[in-house]
Protein backbone atom coordinates (compact mmCIF):
# COMPACT_ATOMS: atom_id res chain seq x y z
CA UNK A 1 0.00 0.00 0.00
CA UNK A 2 1.34 3.43 -1.12
CA UNK A 3 -1.20 5.30 0.94
CA UNK A 4 -3.27 6.03 -1.90
CA UNK A 5 -6.78 5.90 -2.07
CA UNK A 6 -8.66 4.86 -5.05
CA UNK A 7 -12.73 5.01 -5.83
CA UNK A 8 -14.34 2.70 -8.48
CA UNK A 9 -17.73 2.91 -9.98
CA UNK A 10 -19.83 2.24 -12.41
CA UNK A 11 -22.79 2.98 -14.14
CA UNK A 12 -23.76 -0.53 -14.91
CA UNK A 13 -24.30 -1.53 -10.97
CA UNK A 14 -23.09 -3.19 -8.03
CA UNK A 15 -23.83 -6.57 -9.62
CA UNK A 16 -21.59 -6.36 -12.42
CA UNK A 17 -18.98 -8.73 -12.98
CA UNK A 18 -16.39 -6.28 -14.09
CA UNK A 19 -15.70 -4.84 -10.75
CA UNK A 20 -13.94 -8.22 -9.28
CA UNK A 21 -11.23 -8.04 -11.80
CA UNK A 22 -10.68 -4.34 -11.84
CA UNK A 23 -10.48 -3.93 -8.06
CA UNK A 24 -7.76 -7.14 -7.93
CA UNK A 25 -5.85 -5.17 -10.60
CA UNK A 26 -6.02 -2.01 -8.77
CA UNK A 27 -5.45 -3.13 -5.25
CA UNK A 28 -1.84 -3.25 -5.65
CA UNK A 29 -1.55 0.28 -6.21
CA UNK A 30 -3.52 1.74 -3.25
CA UNK A 31 -6.63 1.30 -1.19
CA UNK A 32 -9.67 0.14 -3.28
CA UNK A 33 -12.98 1.84 -2.17
CA UNK A 34 -15.66 0.45 -4.36
CA UNK A 35 -19.04 2.65 -4.13
CA UNK A 36 -21.86 1.69 -6.90
CA UNK A 37 -25.37 2.32 -7.80
CA UNK A 38 -27.53 -1.02 -6.89
CA UNK A 39 -28.89 -1.34 -10.31
CA UNK A 40 -28.34 -0.04 -13.86
CA UNK A 41 -28.09 3.34 -14.23
CA UNK A 42 -26.40 3.10 -18.04
CA UNK A 43 -27.46 6.09 -19.98
CA UNK A 44 -28.09 8.09 -16.70
CA UNK A 45 -25.62 10.86 -18.10
CA UNK A 46 -24.80 13.23 -15.68
CA UNK A 47 -27.58 13.23 -13.30
CA UNK A 48 -27.36 13.47 -9.93
CA UNK A 49 -30.12 13.48 -6.82
CA UNK A 50 -31.78 16.00 -5.34
CA UNK A 51 -34.45 15.50 -3.75
CA UNK A 52 -34.95 12.19 -1.87
CA UNK A 53 -32.10 11.15 0.64
CA UNK A 54 -29.37 8.68 -0.68
CA UNK A 55 -29.03 5.29 1.35
CA UNK A 56 -25.36 3.45 0.57
CA UNK A 57 -24.86 0.15 2.23
CA UNK A 58 -22.00 -2.47 2.83
CA UNK A 59 -22.16 -5.31 0.46
CA UNK A 60 -19.88 -7.61 -1.07
CA UNK A 61 -18.98 -8.14 -4.87
CA UNK A 62 -19.50 -11.68 -5.86
CA UNK A 63 -15.72 -12.04 -6.05
CA UNK A 64 -15.90 -11.20 -1.97
CA UNK A 65 -14.68 -8.04 -1.99
CA UNK A 66 -16.37 -5.91 0.32
CA UNK A 67 -17.91 -2.34 -1.50
CA UNK A 68 -21.19 -0.02 -1.10
CA UNK A 69 -24.09 0.18 -3.14
CA UNK A 70 -26.59 3.45 -3.14
CA UNK A 71 -29.88 3.90 -4.37
CA UNK A 72 -28.37 7.02 -6.54
CA UNK A 73 -26.73 7.53 -10.04
CA UNK A 74 -23.10 7.10 -10.74
CA UNK A 75 -22.30 11.09 -9.64
CA UNK A 76 -24.28 10.17 -6.85
CA UNK A 77 -21.42 7.82 -5.86
CA UNK A 78 -18.63 10.23 -6.55
CA UNK A 79 -20.25 13.14 -4.84
CA UNK A 80 -20.83 10.26 -1.58
CA UNK A 81 -17.03 9.38 -1.84
CA UNK A 82 -15.41 12.67 -1.98
CA UNK A 83 -17.51 15.03 0.07
CA UNK A 84 -17.09 12.85 3.19
CA UNK A 85 -18.26 9.17 3.14
CA UNK A 86 -15.10 7.88 2.58
CA UNK A 87 -12.70 8.99 5.12
CA UNK A 88 -10.14 10.14 2.61
CA UNK A 89 -11.07 11.78 -0.60
CA UNK A 90 -9.90 9.52 -3.54
CA UNK A 91 -6.24 10.00 -5.30
CA UNK A 92 -8.25 8.44 -8.27
CA UNK A 93 -11.45 7.68 -9.80
CA UNK A 94 -12.18 4.73 -12.06
CA UNK A 95 -15.44 4.54 -13.24
CA UNK A 96 -15.84 1.16 -15.21
CA UNK A 97 -15.27 -1.00 -16.47
CA UNK A 98 -18.03 -0.63 -18.70
CA UNK A 99 -20.32 -3.28 -20.48
CA UNK A 100 -20.08 -1.58 -24.21
CA UNK A 101 -17.89 1.27 -25.99
CA UNK A 102 -18.58 4.54 -25.02
CA UNK A 103 -16.89 6.50 -28.31
CA UNK A 104 -17.79 9.72 -30.08
CA UNK A 105 -21.16 11.30 -29.18
CA UNK A 106 -21.52 7.96 -26.87
CA UNK A 107 -19.88 9.96 -23.89
CA UNK A 108 -23.16 13.00 -23.58
CA UNK A 109 -25.46 10.12 -22.84
CA UNK A 110 -22.89 7.78 -20.67
CA UNK A 111 -23.20 7.55 -16.63
CA UNK A 112 -19.87 6.10 -16.51
CA UNK A 113 -17.92 9.03 -18.34
CA UNK A 114 -20.23 11.04 -16.22
CA UNK A 115 -19.16 9.76 -13.05
CA UNK A 116 -15.55 10.67 -13.78
CA UNK A 117 -16.87 14.05 -14.74
CA UNK A 118 -17.83 14.46 -11.41
CA UNK A 119 -14.08 13.15 -10.60
CA UNK A 120 -12.58 15.53 -12.53
CA UNK A 121 -14.96 18.51 -11.02
CA UNK A 122 -13.81 17.38 -7.72
CA UNK A 123 -10.33 17.96 -9.21
CA UNK A 124 -9.33 14.55 -8.82
CA UNK A 125 -7.73 12.22 -12.01
CA UNK A 126 -10.33 10.60 -13.19
CA UNK A 127 -11.01 7.73 -15.62
CA UNK A 128 -13.64 5.96 -17.70
CA UNK A 129 -12.92 2.94 -19.31
CA UNK A 130 -15.22 0.55 -21.21
CA UNK A 131 -15.14 -2.50 -23.29
CA UNK A 132 -16.23 -3.11 -26.83
CA UNK A 133 -18.61 -5.90 -26.15
CA UNK A 134 -21.91 -6.39 -24.36
CA UNK A 135 -23.49 -9.76 -22.64
CA UNK A 136 -22.35 -12.95 -20.53
CA UNK A 137 -18.25 -14.53 -20.34
CA UNK A 138 -15.92 -11.02 -20.93
CA UNK A 139 -12.69 -11.28 -20.27
CA UNK A 140 -12.08 -8.15 -17.92
CA UNK A 141 -8.55 -9.04 -17.25
CA UNK A 142 -6.90 -6.90 -20.37
CA UNK A 143 -8.60 -3.55 -19.52
CA UNK A 144 -8.68 -4.21 -15.54
CA UNK A 145 -4.35 -4.94 -16.27
CA UNK A 146 -4.54 -1.60 -18.87
CA UNK A 147 -6.47 0.91 -16.04
CA UNK A 148 -3.69 -0.20 -13.48
CA UNK A 149 -0.70 0.56 -16.04
CA UNK A 150 -2.70 3.81 -16.63
CA UNK A 151 -3.25 4.28 -13.08
CA UNK A 152 0.42 3.74 -12.22
CA UNK A 153 1.21 6.28 -14.88
CA UNK A 154 -0.99 8.66 -13.37
CA UNK A 155 0.45 8.20 -9.68
CA UNK A 156 4.06 8.52 -10.90
CA UNK A 157 3.42 11.39 -12.97
CA UNK A 158 1.19 13.61 -10.83
CA UNK A 159 -1.24 13.69 -13.81
CA UNK A 160 -3.88 16.61 -12.86
CA UNK A 161 -5.00 18.74 -15.72
CA UNK A 162 -8.87 19.94 -17.11
CA UNK A 163 -9.41 16.61 -18.66
CA UNK A 164 -10.66 12.94 -17.45
CA UNK A 165 -9.61 9.93 -19.83
CA UNK A 166 -11.96 8.27 -21.44
CA UNK A 167 -10.73 4.53 -22.08
CA UNK A 168 -11.85 2.10 -24.67
CA UNK A 169 -10.71 -1.57 -24.84
CA UNK A 170 -11.27 -4.05 -27.57
CA UNK A 171 -13.33 -6.77 -26.07
CA UNK A 172 -9.99 -9.88 -27.15
CA UNK A 173 -7.42 -11.16 -25.85
CA UNK A 174 -4.51 -9.47 -24.70
CA UNK A 175 -2.30 -10.73 -27.12
CA UNK A 176 -4.77 -9.78 -29.73
CA UNK A 177 -4.79 -5.83 -28.81
CA UNK A 178 -2.85 -3.91 -31.32
CA UNK A 179 -1.41 -1.64 -29.20
CA UNK A 180 -2.83 1.51 -27.42
CA UNK A 181 -3.74 4.64 -29.27
CA UNK A 182 -4.58 8.36 -27.85
CA UNK A 183 -7.07 9.91 -30.06
CA UNK A 184 -10.10 12.39 -30.25
CA UNK A 185 -13.86 11.55 -30.28
CA UNK A 186 -14.93 10.41 -33.04
CA UNK A 187 -18.72 10.05 -34.44
CA UNK A 188 -20.80 8.00 -34.15
CA UNK A 189 -23.87 6.65 -36.00
CA UNK A 190 -27.42 5.28 -34.33
CA UNK A 191 -30.10 3.28 -35.79
CA UNK A 192 -32.50 4.20 -33.22
CA UNK A 193 -35.91 3.34 -34.01
CA UNK A 194 -39.15 3.86 -32.12
CA UNK A 195 -40.83 0.97 -31.67
CA UNK A 196 -44.60 0.93 -30.58
CA UNK A 197 -46.20 -1.61 -29.33
CA UNK A 198 -49.38 -2.82 -27.71
CA UNK A 199 -49.05 -4.00 -23.60
CA UNK A 200 -52.03 -6.54 -22.52
CA UNK A 201 -54.52 -3.87 -21.84
CA UNK A 202 -53.88 -2.89 -25.39
CA UNK A 203 -52.67 0.81 -24.87
CA UNK A 204 -49.79 1.60 -26.81
CA UNK A 205 -46.09 1.86 -25.35
CA UNK A 206 -42.56 3.09 -27.18
CA UNK A 207 -39.43 1.83 -26.86
CA UNK A 208 -36.88 3.81 -28.76
CA UNK A 209 -33.35 1.88 -29.66
CA UNK A 210 -31.06 -0.10 -31.67
CA UNK A 211 -27.65 -0.83 -32.27
CA UNK A 212 -24.26 2.25 -32.67
CA UNK A 213 -23.37 1.79 -36.01
CA UNK A 214 -20.20 3.73 -37.24
CA UNK A 215 -19.87 3.53 -40.92
CA UNK A 216 -17.16 5.94 -41.79
CA UNK A 217 -14.27 6.46 -38.56
CA UNK A 218 -12.15 9.51 -39.48
CA UNK A 219 -8.09 7.98 -38.69
CA UNK A 220 -7.10 9.53 -35.39
CA UNK A 221 -10.30 8.98 -33.64
CA UNK A 222 -11.53 6.92 -31.10
CA UNK A 223 -13.88 4.90 -33.30
CA UNK A 224 -10.89 4.16 -35.77
CA UNK A 225 -8.99 2.73 -33.25
CA UNK A 226 -11.24 0.42 -32.03
CA UNK A 227 -12.26 -0.89 -34.88
CA UNK A 228 -8.86 -1.71 -35.42
CA UNK A 229 -8.33 -3.43 -32.48
CA UNK A 230 -6.30 -1.09 -30.65
CA UNK A 231 -6.89 0.38 -26.83
CA UNK A 232 -8.40 3.91 -27.47
CA UNK A 233 -7.42 6.86 -24.89
CA UNK A 234 -9.04 10.23 -25.13
CA UNK A 235 -8.49 12.74 -23.07
CA UNK A 236 -11.62 14.73 -22.54
CA UNK A 237 -12.00 18.64 -21.40
CA UNK A 238 -15.48 19.91 -20.36
CA UNK A 239 -15.49 23.17 -21.71
CA UNK A 240 -17.85 22.71 -24.64
CA UNK A 241 -17.85 26.62 -25.83
CA UNK A 242 -17.80 26.57 -29.23
CA UNK A 243 -14.91 28.85 -29.16
CA UNK A 244 -15.22 29.72 -33.18
CA UNK A 245 -18.61 30.72 -32.52
CA UNK A 246 -17.88 33.29 -29.88
CA UNK A 247 -16.84 36.04 -32.29
CA UNK A 248 -19.51 35.41 -35.31
CA UNK A 249 -21.84 35.67 -32.95
CA UNK A 250 -21.26 38.77 -31.08
CA UNK A 251 -21.42 40.57 -34.36
CA UNK A 252 -25.43 39.54 -34.41
CA UNK A 253 -27.53 42.21 -33.89
CA UNK A 254 -28.57 41.93 -29.81
CA UNK A 255 -30.80 46.03 -29.98
CA UNK A 256 -34.00 45.41 -28.84
CA UNK A 257 -35.13 46.87 -32.12
CA UNK A 258 -38.77 45.17 -31.78
CA UNK A 259 -41.36 45.49 -29.05
CA UNK A 260 -42.04 42.39 -26.84
CA UNK A 261 -45.52 41.49 -26.63
CA UNK A 262 -47.00 40.53 -23.85
CA UNK A 263 -50.22 38.72 -24.32
CA UNK A 264 -52.26 38.15 -20.75
CA UNK A 265 -55.21 36.33 -20.61
MN1 LIG B 1 -23.23 1.04 -18.56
Amino acid sequence: MSGRHILITNDDGIESDALGPLADALAPLGEVHIICPERNWSGASHSITLFRPLRCRPTMLRSGQPAFMTDGSPTDCVRLAVLGFLRQKPDLIVSGINRGANLGDDITYSGTVAAAMEGLLSNIPSIAISIGAFGANIDFGPASAFAALLARNIFERGFMSDALLNVNVPATAADRILGVEVTRLGKRNYRDQLVERLDPYGNPYYWVGGPAVSEEAEPGTDVAAMRVGKISVTPIALDLTSHALIEDLASWDWGWSAPIEVSAR
